[in-house]
């Protein structure tokens, strides 16, 4: 108690330091998927820094932004995200999430940093649609653990290569960061499926996937090429498992490591997916030990996919009309399961559209992974413009699985 309240006291009178650089672990970031319950499971979060003595999280997938921290109870937690990646100062896209808890509920607000405003920098409030922003907290021994999502627009998903500027802060909830022209020291993240540590200079590699979306029960496999200069030590061993939530769901071993012909090998494993692995992407990973006993490491995400996956086809943007306009696309649901699958489609559009085709539809997809294409058609009210969300699911039985997108009117 005396100590809390000690620290409690420090952290009022040390606002959050945002002009000082935050990143302490690796650039590269992995896409993977946590869950968002407000517990921190092991390999679940991909640590990005601290904040006032607070660990942070962030990373990715296709579908959102995540990030994460601990924090002493009282504290909020803060991303600071420039989408672009061009600077915190520059442009009009550099958002601040807040995400505050409240008896135990976690509660967000979003503003808009426009650094393009000719009278300096203006934070606007919103800007990202509400429901695109999901967060949850649990309490620890010692305050929350909270976790949080962004999914962008569908014309602006995360993908590999690109890369973003980041800061996740942990601050009193007086502590507004400073006013809007005060500089934030970001950190520039690259989103990649790969990533290696302690490769020596002379050594490369390149994954071989065949496909990094793998249904529950179906062989994952992965080739890595190894190269290396004739001079450089020996590996002696080659062994492989996957992270977190996947760890108990894939094959792990160790083999000796087979000698070099020329400078190049190729090594690799594979496995069943179990079917108690969770859904959403998973990192494999392979530690490659030589002679003298040092390591290298090589990470791959993949992608375990639920019992069904949607692929939409519908306008990435939406050009905002005086009239109410028809917008035609399709959702074709591709089965994940070896068996028929039998359920019930719905689609959900924001309020106020209308879905004048495709709102609900018997679904029985008779073969095993076989597919059925669901045309869609709704009414964008005249004069609309932002970002909306446009829900899909399908139920089987008491399993129902769910895919939302935002779409840009502009
Ligand atoms: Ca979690």
């Amino acid at each position: 108690m005396f100590s809390a309240l000690i620290s409690s006291f420090l952290l009022t009178g040390t606002p959050v330091q945002v002009g000082q650089p935050q990143l302490t672990s690796s650039s590269v970031r992995l896409a993977v998927t946590p869950v968002l319950d407000g517990r921190m499971t092991s390999e679940e979060w991909d640590p990005l820094g601290e904040s006032g003595g607070q660990p942070v999280f962030f990373q990715w997938d296709d579908n959102a932004v995540y990030w994460a921290a601990e924090t002493d109870g009282a504290q909020d937690m803060i991303l600071s995200l420039d989408y672009s990646g061009d600077g915190w100062l520059n442009g009009d896209d550099n958002y601040e999430i807040r995400v505050s808890v409240a008896g135990g509920i976690p509660k967000t607000a979003i503003r808009r940093l426009d650094a393009s405003d000719k009278n300096g920098p203006q934070w606007r409030p919103g800007g990202l649609a509400p429901s695109s922003v999901m967060a949850s907290a649990k309490p620890t021994a010692d305050g929350y653990v909270i976790e949080a999502s962004y999914q962008p627009p569908s014309n602006m998903k995360p993908e590999a290569g690109s890369r973003l500027g980041v800061r996740v802060d942990v601050a009193e909830p007086n502590d507004d960061l400073g006013a809007p022209f005060v500089p934030r020291s970001m950190g520039f993240l690259i989103l990649q499926l790969d990533s290696s540590s302690g490769l020596e200079e002379n050594e490369s590699w390149r994954p071989r996937v065949r496909n990094r979306s793998i249904a529950r029960e179906d062989e994952f496999g992965i080739e890595y090429e190894i190269r290396r200069d004739d001079d450089s030590v020996d590996f002696e061993s080659f062994a492989y498992r996957a992270e977190g939530d996947l760890k108990a769901n894939l094959a792990e071993g160790r083999q000796p490591f087979a000698p070099f012909k020329g400078k190049s090998m190729k090594v690799g494993f594979k496995s069943i997916v179990a079917e108690s692995a969770t859904p959403g992407w998973r990192v494999v990973r392979a530690e490659l030990t030589r002679a003298d006993g040092s390591v290298a490491i090589l990470r791959s995400s993949i992608r375990v996919s639920e019992f069904l996956d949607f692929d939409v086809r519908l306008p990435d943007t939406i050009k905002a009309q005086a009239d109410a306009q028809v917008v035609k696309g399709s959702v074709t649901l591709k089965s994940q399961v070896m068996g028929q699958l039998e359920g019930m489609f719905t689609a959900e559009a924001p309020n106020e559209w209308t879905l004048s085709k495709g709102a609900t539809d018997e679904i029985l997809i008779y073969h095993a992974r076989g597919t059925k294409k669901v045309n869609i058609e709704m009414i964008v009210p005249k004069n609309t413009y932002g970002v909306f969300p446009l829900k899909f699911s399908v139920k089987v039985g008491e399993k129902t699985v769910e895919h939302t997108l935002f779409l840009t009117v502009e």
